[in-house]
């Protein structure tokens, strides 16, 4: 079974300030991973380090990994051109205008002055979002176009000073988190196209990869940390930092490791994506090995074909076809669709972080919210099936997925039997008995097992959910 909390090791807690000699480091490390290896959830770096108590990365990942569904969020200026410059359409992922139209920078930073989102509603977003099952929140607090969303002191370029809206909506949002009980976590963009010891200079090609900046150190020190700590210190604690836009040439894995370290010392618990530094591989999003810093892979737009045992891991997707808001991007995934794959991500072990791309007015897309409504519905009666449990033990099923927790297996059937009978290959467990979880009196399926060894259980003629039926299956641990 792919339990993710068997691995606990790839980022043992380093604090600087304790200015640790680095061979003790190294043995620190080593003792430490042989201990994760033997004890699993033992907090064994505070013990050996003796002074401060540190939380083992299993105790950090522990509501991420109940969680396993989250609402990203992409909002920014580019919202407000929709995807068209200049009376044209722009091709591609709407927050790539600047780029995509190459804007120059003093152009693009009008934009901020239609940027007036009058129906923005912090309660009403956070509701959406728990009403879909949603757990988490992460949205852009800075893209790769520079704009910050919510009142940075080390800059003019934010909600509060370049638009006519001057409310800070990172307060709002994190307050109504906390009134709901949905984790506030930002997405915070490396690349800074607005910047001009970061990419700003790099025009017409912001996302130049072979160009360096001699000034990208000071950009580093004297912006975007003390970004990231106004973030932190003012708007958390948070659930997720998630970097992006990683892959500059100036960004390098020694930085990556240094932000990494500076993000938890800032919030000892908070979870970071492994984006922060250089070990992700291309979309397929999973880090080239653990040496890299970070506590999660991030799978863009995709979705590993198996499972990934041991491996933290969140595939992040839009419901159209861009994460920033585009008026005429009406190429929607089916709700059916969407289920489908938060079990099929599920049943391999990971979380689904889910897109919507509010408009300039403030707005949840209609179509997004549509979706989000019918997820909510499918999760209000099955989401035993999603929350907390880990990668399926079977291995292809032919009419859908599974998920585990001790003791149980969901069976998530997505093509009905036709003859009312389901059968279940490569269980060898002692089956105590199985029922439908949408059946409140949770009655007693019929289960038997074929000479073959497969288990074949009795099931309504009908299927009693279109899109997927749970079945449970009590099993002998
Ligand atoms: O915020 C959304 C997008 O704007 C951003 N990530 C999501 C979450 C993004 N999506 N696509 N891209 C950025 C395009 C980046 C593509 C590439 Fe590369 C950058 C191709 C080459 C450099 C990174 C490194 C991806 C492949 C190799």
């Amino acid at each position: 079974m792919n339990n993710p909390s068997s691995r606990s090791c790839s980022n043992m807690p380093v604090n600087k300030s304790q200015q640790i000699p680095i061979r003790l480091i190294i043995v620190w490390c080593a003792l430490a991973m042989a201990g994760c290896k033997q004890t699993g959830n033992a907090p064994v770096a505070g013990e050996l380090v003796g002074a401060r108590r540190e939380m083992t990365k299993d105790q950090r990942m522990q509501w991420w990994r109940q969680a396993r569904f989250g609402m990203f969020i992409h909002w920014g200026v580019y919202s407000a051109p929709a995807g068209e410059w200049k009376g044209e359409r722009v091709p591609g992922i709407g927050e790539w205008i600047m780029q995509r139209a190459k804007i120059p920078v003093a152009e693009y930073e009008q934009l901020a002055k239609q940027f007036n989102p009058v129906k923005f509603d912090a309660d009403e977003w956070v509701r959406i979002a728990k009403d879909a099952g949603m757990k988490y929140i992460v949205i852009t607090s800075k893209h790769h176009d520079g704009f910050c969303l919510w009142d940075s002191k080390v800059t003019d370029y934010d909600i509060m000073d370049a638009t006519p809206f001057k409310r800070d909506v990172l307060k709002e949002l994190s307050k109504a988190g906390k009134k709901h009980g949905i984790k506030l976590c930002l997405y915070h963009s490396i690349m800074d196209w607005h910047h001009p010891d970061a990419q700003a200079p790099f025009y017409p090609n912001y996302n130049d990869t072979s160009r360096s900046n001699p000034n990208f150190a000071r950009y580093v020190e004297n912006y975007l940390k003390p970004q990231v700590k106004e973030l932190i210190t003012q708007y958390g604690p948070l659930g997720v930092l998630w970097f992006d836009g990683e892959w500059i040439k100036d960004w390098t894995e020694p930085m990556g490791k240094d932000m990494y370290d500076y993000v938890r010392s800032l919030q000892p618990d908070i979870i970071i994506n492994n984006r922060v530094g250089k070990g992700r591989k291309g979309m397929e999003g999973l880090s080239k090995s653990e040496e890299y810093a970070g506590d999660f892979g991030t799978p863009e737009q995709q979705i590993p074909p198996t499972g990934l045992p041991g491996v933290d891991w969140e595939t992040c997707m839009t419901m159209n076809d861009t994460w920033g808001y585009k008026s005429y991007d009406h190429n929607w995934k089916s709700a059916e669709d969407l289920l489908h794959k938060l079990a099929d991500i599920v049943s391999k072990g990971g979380n689904f972080l889910l897109n919507v791309g509010p408009t300039a007015d403030g707005l949840i897309p209609e179509p997004s919210v549509e979706r989000l409504r019918a997820m909510g519905q499918w999760m209000k009666v099955n989401n035993e099936s999603i929350y907390g449990t880990t990668a399926s033990p079977l291995g292809r099923l032919p009419w859908g997925r599974c998920t585990a927790k001790p003791g149980k297996l969901y069976l998530h059937v997505f093509d009905w039997p036709t003859n009312g009978k389901l059968t279940v290959p490569n269980l060898t467990s002692e089956i105590k008995r199985a029922y439908l979880l949408a059946d409140k009196k949770a009655s007693n399926l019929a289960v038997s097992r074929q000479e073959d060894g497969q288990v074949v259980i009795t099931v309504p003629a009908e299927a009693p959910d279109r899109i997927n039926t749970v079945v449970v299956l009590i099993i002998k641990k």
